[in-house]
C-alpha cells in the first residue's frame, strides 16, 4: 500500500470532484473497518463465527435450520456495533451530501454507521442489523440501540429473523433499481472499501462506467473492479477521502 504522502490525486479527479453535480458512492465493509467493524474478506482472510465461515452462518439455509444460532451471531455483532463510532470516512461522506446537487450514497453495509455520521437517504442494499422481519408475514421490527428485540412477530406470532439480505435472497424491493438509476445518471462514481465480489452491488460501478461516469476506487487492495476504474487510490477510506476534499479545496 502506498503511504499517504505518496498518494497522488490526479488533476482529472480533482476537476471532476470540483465540477460534478451528480455523484454516486458505493460503500462496503472496508469503510467501517477503521471504526473497528471486521470486514468479511480482504487480506486473504474470511470472517468466521464459532468455526463457521460467514457465508455459512449468514445464509438462508441457516435461517431455516438454526435461527437461534443466526440471532446469536447478529446479537454479538450488534453488541459490538453499539460501542463503535463512525470514522473519518463516514464523516467525510456525510459532508459530501451537501457539496453536490445530486448525491446518492449506496451501501452494502448493515451497520447504520453512515446514518450515525449524518448521512440521509442512504440506500441499504443488504438491509440493516438494526431490524428484524417476520419469516411469515414479513412485518418489520425495529431493534433499539439497547438491543431489545422480539423473537416472535407482533402481528402473527411467527419467528422473526434479522432484516438483512443473505446469499441467494432478493434485495429490498426497489433498492437496487434506485441505485442502478443513480449509477446510470451519475458523472462521478466512487467505489469505497468493497471487495466487489458480491452482485448485484458490484454491477453498480460497471453501470456507471458504461454510462460515461468517471469511476474512482479507494481500497488498500486491488479488486476485480480496479481495472475498470479511471483512478485507483490505494489506501484507507478514512485517510483518502479527507485528502480528496482537501485537494479540491485548494
Ligand atoms: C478497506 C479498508 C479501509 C479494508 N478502507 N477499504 C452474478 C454473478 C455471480 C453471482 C451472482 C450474481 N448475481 C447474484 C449472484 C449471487 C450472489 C453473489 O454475488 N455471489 C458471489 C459472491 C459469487 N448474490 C446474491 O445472492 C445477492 N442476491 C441476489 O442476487 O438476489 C437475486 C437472486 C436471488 C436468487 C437467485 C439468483 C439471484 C445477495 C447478496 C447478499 C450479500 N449478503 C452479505 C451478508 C449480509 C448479512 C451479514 O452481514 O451477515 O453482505 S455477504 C457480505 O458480502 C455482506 C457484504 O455486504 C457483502 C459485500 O462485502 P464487502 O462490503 O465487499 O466486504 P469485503 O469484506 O468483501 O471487502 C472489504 C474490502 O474493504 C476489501 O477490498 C478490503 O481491502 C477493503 N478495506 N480496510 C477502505 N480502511
Amino acid at each position: 500500500m502506498q503511504s499517504l504522502s505518496e498518494l497522488t490525486i490526479s488533476s482529472t479527479l480533482r476537476d471532476r470532484f470540483m465540477n460534478a453535480n451528480r455523484v454516486l458512492v458505493l460503500t462496503g465493509a472496508g469503510v467501517s473497518a477503521e471504526s473497528g467493524v471486521p470486514t468479511f474478506r480482504g487480506g486473504g482472510n474470511t470472517a468466521v463465527w464459532k468455526g463457521m465461515p460467514f457465508d455459512v452462518i449468514s445464509s438462508a439455509q441457516m435461517v431455516q435450520r438454526d435461527l437461534p444460532a443466526v440471532w446469536e451471531w447478529f446479537d454479538y455483532r450488534r453488541q459490538l456495533l453499539s460501542t463503535l463510532r463512525p470514522n473519518a470516512a463516514h464523516l467525510e461522506l456525510a459532508k459530501w451530501q451537501s457539496r453536490f446537487t445530486d448525491f446518492k450514497l449506496v451501501t452494502q453495509n448493515i451497520d447504520g454507521l453512515h446514518q450515525l455520521a449524518g448521512s440521509r437517504d442512504v440506500i441499504e442494499l443488504h438491509g440493516s442489523i438494526w431490524g428484524g422481519r417476520c419469516t411469515t408475514c414479513h412485518s418489520r421490527h425495529e431493534i433499539g440501540r439497547a438491543g431489545e428485540r422480539a423473537d416472535a412477530c407482533f402481528d402473527c406470532g411467527d419467528p422473526v429473523r434479522p432484516d438483512v439480505v443473505l446469499f441467494g435472497e432478493m434485495l429490498p424491493a426497489g433498492s437496487f433499481e434506485a441505485a442502478a438509476e443513480a449509477a446510470a445518471n451519475c458523472e462521478l462514481c466512487f467505489v469505497l472499501g468493497t471487495s466487489a465480489l458480491v452482485y448485484p452491488a458490484a454491477a453498480l460501478p460497471e453501470i456507471a462506467r458504461e454510462a460515461g461516469a468517471f469511476v474512482c476506487e479507494v481500497d488498500p487492495e486491488r479488486t476485480p473492479l480496479s481495472d475498470l476504474c479511471h483512478e485507483v487510490l490505494t489506501g484507507k477510506a478514512g485517510e483518502v477521502l479527507p485528502l480528496i476534499s482537501a485537494v479540491a479545496a485548494v
